[in-house]
């Protein structure tokens, strides 16, 4: 396959004023007929260019130009493209093509998903359904007929406003939909099927009404109450925060069982894969709740970052998914706990990202070359890339970044930009020079910030040295020094934030300072100290970037008991915890008898019984850190040392704890009705944490204990918390309960889901063998991404399963891999991600898995697979 580069970026030749769609559903194939209206674009680099439309799979019918049928020479077909040389300036073009839907197992362009139509055009699936000029800075105004049976498909949607409607012969009927803005072809959208809607409507601040409706299949169409009260919120919040309107008269959303991803923000017809929508006590955890909260924001958010001002090309995906991340990350920290929000999103961040930046995939936010953009949609891109934004607002205030924010509307609305635009933006709107931050989209790699400290009583001067610096990545083996905003405080021995004057300044002005690391090197100097201070760095974590700093263990303590900043609070435990780990992972493989260290037990303990602390922040500090972050601590990755010494300190912390953790499980219980609030969700969070703390107990009390929570639950959350804390442990009530589950929820596959998840990462000598077998369960299918993910995925998530030193595990995933390769390129790209760190580990698992890739890569590969395969093996 070939690789695209930014550098060679030209402006489109042709630029696409309107576009007329009809398409004729058919049960065997569907006819789709297109009316382009064209224009030479003024800014293109060469003035007498061919036509080259993008079209792929596509059976050609016939073509038109200025109402004269073209015969087949005057046209140019390959596999990718439909390509007219000698076209005029303006002209109307009229397409007519056939395409298979029903044979569409790719889920790209238009599929069929549960018997109804549905398209995913992002990033270049319209290319699928008919030829077109599909990349997205060629923006144009659509018009869509829809036909279909309307005993089949009662429901027709598609972008904009429904301007025409009506019955034809056989049983047929259209509907066309007109969209006012000028889209990008990925926006596009078309839903048809036997669906039932929830209607609402929301009025906006300047006072129209907008009507909002969410279609689902007719027995889900109880579980949209969520979704329809967490959209109302997302569009309040865009109003108050940015001063954002939605700008149609109609919104709506649909969810579909078939999705490669999670949800697509389709101009007015925004598509979500039915686990981000579906919520019913019942069936949802408080963490599904949660997601879809802030899903339903983040597509709804893209209206205005992604859809109103758009990617001038898909290297600056960042620019549309970073910012709405960061919109979405805003979003739910400011309707949640913010605290508990940011934890998890860095965890989610150091666990995942720093892990993809250290190895064969690592790419900047704004990457500069690609064979296959699927493979991008990273969480480098999305989720470092919405860290990128944070530190635009770190840097300028929030409201020096509210006037980025506008001034980048102001500019943009209606165009496709780059993130250079962004950035100037924010840079022009506050007189600031930001062209050093550009780093952060052009090199890749996670920066390393080292401190040093010197403290001098006599002058109660305290001087911190910062030095940065980012270690190699794929073609960058050199980095220059990036701005990082490093949030610092200080803290006196009480454990109390000292006011901070620097050097030079008159007084001290407040307790947490953002220093602007620029060089490779700097110091600050704090003056007017009494006493020495202990520092609390990048507080908040202001910067992605990994911190050394000499801490002994006490002062790791201290600042988990003392630190103002919350988030650093919890990140000095983290670290602690972290290091006693390693110390025991160290223990197990020289053979050494592990001890869980006194000082961390007690430590441990005063969180514990902390009443001053919040639960959903105490069950955040209380929980180990991941055998994933443990692993990319480790110079040679063991995974069977990690889990059996993250299982003894579990084991021992439950044992030594275990009155205090009863204590816990049973004054924590949620009285009345579920409520997905935070207060109760934190509850149910620290309760049943505390539950798997003492399942790690066995013998049958905590057996009987966790059956008893799963017999009485009246929600989601509490049955799979139970569940999950049974399998833990061996015993007859694990199968029954496993057993009770599958019975009662049989018929709702996102349920079951959960149930294959669980079982798939279960980390038992069985579990292959368990995987194999759920695979063939009727409720499984290897054509529905959301079951490859539960079972598959799930499995090549589990590191004691996937990395078993029998290699077992990786032959699995393999196979998984060549068979999705065929039917779901982006499914299978997904899967065989796990093995691109095949490096970090001992000689025997490397062999292994480096003998799979090389299977793998022997193949008649897909682009997505084959670019993930080939760059591991460089
Ligand atoms: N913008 C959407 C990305 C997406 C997608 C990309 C490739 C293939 C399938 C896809 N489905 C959705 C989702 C988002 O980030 O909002
Ligand atoms: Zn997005």
């Amino acid at each position: 396959p070939r690789t695209i580069y930014l550098k060679d970026y030209r402006p489109p030749a042709f630029l696409i004023e309107r576009t007329e769609l009809r398409f004729a559903l058919g049960e065997d194939s569907t006819q789709v007929e297109s009316r382009l209206r064209l224009r030479r674009n003024p800014a293109a680099a060469t003035p007498a260019a061919p036509l080259v439309l993008d079209g792929e799979d596509l059976e050609l019918l016939s073509v038109r130009l200025d109402g004269r049928d073209l015969a087949p020479g005057e046209w140019v077909q390959d596999a990718e493209s439909l390509t007219l040389a000698n076209v005029p300036d303006a002209f109307v073009l009229e397409i007519v093509n056939r395409i298979k839907p029903q044979e569409n197992t790719r889920l790209e362009g238009l599929y069929k998903s549960s018997g109804n139509f549905c398209t995913q055009c992002e990033a270049e699936g319209f290319r699928c359904m008919t030829y077109y000029i599909d990349r997205p800075d060629v923006m144009s105004v659509f018009t869509t007929t829809v036909v279909g049976e309307q005993a089949r498909y009662p429901v027709l949607l598609s972008n904009g406003n429904p301007v025409e409607k009506g019955v034809l012969d056989d049983g047929q009927h259209f509907v066309t939909w007109h969209d006012p803005h000028p889209k990008p072809s990925y926006l596009f959208a078309l839903v048809a099927g036997n669906l039932s809607c929830l209607e609402d409507s929301y009025k906006t601040a300047s006072g129209r009404e907008v009507a909002l409706r969410i279609y689902v299949e007719p027995h889900n169409i109880d579980k949209c109450d969520h979704a329809m009260a967490s959209l109302k919120k997302a569009m309040r919040w865009d109003e108050q925060r940015f001063g954002l309107e939605y700008d149609l008269d109609i919104f709506m959303i649909v969810a579909v069982d078939d999705f490669n991803m999670g949800a697509m923000e389709n101009k007015g017809l925004n598509v979500f894969n039915s686990k981000l929508l579906l919520a019913r006590p019942d069936t949802a955890t408080d963490l599904d709740y949660e997601r879809i909260e802030g899903v339903i924001a983040h597509e709804y958010f893209h209206n205005w970052t992604g859809n109103r001002v758009t990617c001038r090309d898909w290297f600056q995906l960042s620019l549309k998914e970073g910012l709405t991340v960061f919109r979405d990350q805003s979003f739910t920290a400011e309707v949640t706990a913010g605290t508990v929000k940011r934890i998890d999103d860095v965890r989610m961040l150091r666990s995942r990202q720093f892990v993809e930046d250290a190895g064969p995939m690592a790419h900047p936010v704004r990457p500069p070359s690609y064979m296959e953009i699927n493979n991008f949609y990273t969480v480098t891109v999305y989720e470092k890339g919405a860290e990128v934004v944070r530190m635009y607002e770190t840097l300028l205030g929030r409201e020096g970044f509210r006037r980025g924010m506008d001034l980048y509307f102001e500019r943009h609305d209606g165009h496709a930009v780059t993130t250079d635009d962004f950035l100037a933006a924010m840079a022009d709107a506050n007189g600031e020079d930001l062209s050093q931050f550009q780093r952060w989209y052009e090199q890749a790699g996670t920066p390393r910030v080292t401190v040093e400290d010197a403290w001098d009583a006599a002058s109660g001067r305290y001087t911190l040295t910062l030095r940065q610096s980012c270690p190699a990545t794929p073609g960058q083996p050199e980095k220059r020094p990036f701005l990082i905003p490093v949030a610092v405080g200080l803290l006196d021995a009480q454990g109390r934030d000292m006011p901070l004057r620097l050097a030079a300044e008159a007084q001290a002005a407040g307790t947490t300072r953002v220093l602007r690391l620029t060089e490779a090197e700097q110091q600050w100097v704090f003056e007017g100290l009494v006493e020495r201070p202990l520092p609390s760095l990048n507080r908040g974590f202001s910067a992605p970037v990994r911190v050394s700093y000499p801490y002994t263990e006490t002062q790791l303590a201290f600042l988990a008991a003392h630190d103002a900043d919350a988030f650093n609070r919890w990140d000095a435990g983290e670290q602690l915890a972290t290091r006693v780990l390693l110390g025991l992972i160290a223990d197990i493989q020289a053979g050494r008898e592990p001890a869980l260290p006194e000082r961390f037990l007690t430590a441990f303990a005063a969180v514990l019984t902390d009443a001053g602390l919040e639960a959903a922040v105490k069950a955040e500090m209380l929980m180990l850190p991941s055998e994933n972050w443990l692993a990319e601590q480790m110079d040679v990755i063991d995974p069977d040392a990690i889990h059996a010494a993250r299982s003894y300190a579990r084991r021992a912390l439950a044992g030594e704890l275990e009155a205090q953790w009863l204590g816990l499980y049973h004054t924590h219980e949620v009285s009345g009705e579920y409520r997905f609030d935070p207060r109760d969700a934190g509850r149910r969070r620290l309760r049943n944490l505390a539950l798997s703390y003492l399942a790690a107990l066995d013998g049958k009390p905590m057996r009987q204990l966790a059956a008893s929570q799963f017999e009485q639950a009246d929600n989601m959350t509490d049955s799979l918390g139970a569940l999950a804390a049974l399998m833990l442990i061996d015993g007859a009530e694990r199968e029954q309960a496993l057993a009770t589950f599958y019975d009662h929820w049989r018929n709702d596959p996102l349920v079951l889901d959960k149930w294959f998840a669980l079982q798939a990462s279960a980390q038992r000598p069985d579990t292959l063998a368990r995987v194999e077998q759920l695979m063939q369960n009727p409720a499984f299918s290897i054509r529905t991404p959301n079951r490859v993910y539960s079972l598959i995925g799930a499995f090549a998530g589990n590191p004691t399963g996937f990395h078993a030193a029998d290699g077992s595990g990786y032959r699995f995933i393999g196979a998984q891999v060549e068979t999705l390769n065929a039917l779901n390129p982006q499914v299978a790209a997904r899967m065989v991600g796990v093995f691109t760190r095949w490096r970090r580990y001992d000689a025997g698992r490397q062999a292994q898995m480096r003998a799979e890739l090389e299977r793998l890569q022997g193949l008649d590969l897909s682009r997505d697979v084959y670019e993930i395969v080939s760059k591991s093996l460089q």
